[in-house]
């Protein structure tokens, strides 16, 4: 065990910030502490806080890893399937390197076959997520899945996962739920007292926090300076255009979108994304089976990858009404099929049942397509502006 806590080979050649990563989630597992790598809101995160594990996220955000990836991936895959499987194997995320534990989803075609060589470098779980929610016994089967992955997880942390223990988590994660749901409905301001590049890097920053009461506290500060800016400095001004942002996540394209847009005069107020809000709105619910009510909970994540997918619509209809949204920009990654299909039916639910604007991004992690998402995103706000 002792062997888990060395650093890896090149940390000397790693910059600051990485090796500042790595040192602290050393110091967490010098604690003891057991920590649970995830890439995906389909991760029912209870088990793991059930057992006392810390969960990371490990979605690759940068073109970091991308050139290591290409030596086993195919070239043609989503930036975040490649970032996430090169950082790490080529041991530069310290998360992913400190991981006791992968616990993953089948969810689209590239990541589930990516977690195979995955778990060829960490012990590794893929949880067999239905493909659908109507299918015939779907719900009975991710309940199940429940239970095979809380079995797992107890045994690799070392910590049996208990009724009592469950039920904590699920009031724990719900507490963390509302608050994050508190934040992101700063967006509802009008105008908002946040830019859509402040309220995602903070949202994102949370998922490297390694205690629940930690994160609680930051969106709860975070919530009452952005509320304070608005009585002192926004109220009663005018707006500027408000845009949702739906599609895949975008935290590797955040400064070549978001901060664009908003440099543009624009303001990201609403994010409809599997992270987003409208994830966060319905709780696990604390009575009755804690397995049961965390299958029916994850099986509702309105994400592409499941077909048919009713309830993005409707979350887009609530969130367009509650956000009072002018337009939307849709974000694909290179190579996402399934956000890519399903964009035509957003297209036309924006553009003819909402009669608002729709702009569609496919991009990557790399910078040579800035300039001309530049353009793009001129072209749609002088619409709005
Ligand atoms: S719940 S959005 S985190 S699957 S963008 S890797 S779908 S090819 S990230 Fe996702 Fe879970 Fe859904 Fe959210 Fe594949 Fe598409 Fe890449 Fe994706």
């Amino acid at each position: 065990m002792e062997t888990e806590l060395r650093l890896p080979k090149h940390f000397e050649d790693y910059t600051d910030a990485k090796k500042n990563g790595f040192l602290r989630v050393m110091a967490l597992k010098e604690e003891g502490k057991k920590v649970v790598g995830t890439f995906c809101s389909y991760t029912p995160g209870e088990l793991v806080m059930a057992a006392d594990g810390v969960c990371v996220g490990l979605c690759g955000s940068s073109e970091d890893g991308i050139a290591f990836a290409e030596k086993t991936l195919p070239k043609n895959m989503c930036p975040l399937i490649k970032s996430s499987y090169g950082l790490a194997a080529s041991d530069a995320c310290p998360y992913f390197y400190f991981s006791d534990l992968i616990l993953a989803e089948t969810t689209c075609d590239g990541k589930k076959k990516m977690y195979e060589l995955m778990g060829k470098l960490k012990p590794t779980h893929v949880m067999q997520l239905p493909p659908g929610r109507e299918g015939d016994g779907a719900a009975e089967l991710w309940e199940k899945e429940m239970h095979r992955a809380a079995a797992i997880i107890g045994d690799v942390l070392g910590k049996e996962i208990t009724e009592k223990s469950l039920r904590e988590a699920i009031v724990q994660k719900n507490k963390e739920r509302k608050a994050m749901l508190e934040l992101y409905e700063i967006g509802r301001l009008k105008p908002c007292p946040a830019t859509g590049y402040e309220l995602s890097t903070i949202l994102d920053s949370i998922q490297f926090m390694f205690t629940s009461e930690e994160k609680i506290r930051v969106m709860e500060e975070k919530k009452q300076e952005f509320l304070k800016r608005y009585e002192e400095e926004y109220k009663g001004k005018p707006s500027g255009p408000r845009l949702m942002i739906t599609g895949c996540p975008t935290i590797g394209v955040r400064d070549k979108i978001i901060k664009q847009v908003e440099l543009l005069g624009a303001c990201v107020v609403a994010f409809d994304s599997c992270a987003g809000p409208r994830a966060q709105k319905d709780p696990v619910s604390e009575a009755g089976d804690p397995y049961k009510a965390l299958a029916d909970k994850y099986l509702q994540i309105n994400c592409a990858v499941m077909s048919p997918n009713p309830g993005r619509f409707e979350a887009l209809d609530e969130m367009i009404r509650d956000y009072e949204i002018d337009g939307v920009i849709e974000v694909v990654l290179q190579s996402c099929h399934t956000f890519a299909i399903e964009a035509e039916a957003v297209k036309r639910f924006i553009t003819q049942d909402k009669k608002l604007p729709y702009l569609y991004l496919e991009t990557d992690y790399s910078q040579s397509d800035s300039g001309q998402i530049n353009t793009r995103i001129n072209a749609f706000l002088e619409m709005l502006l």
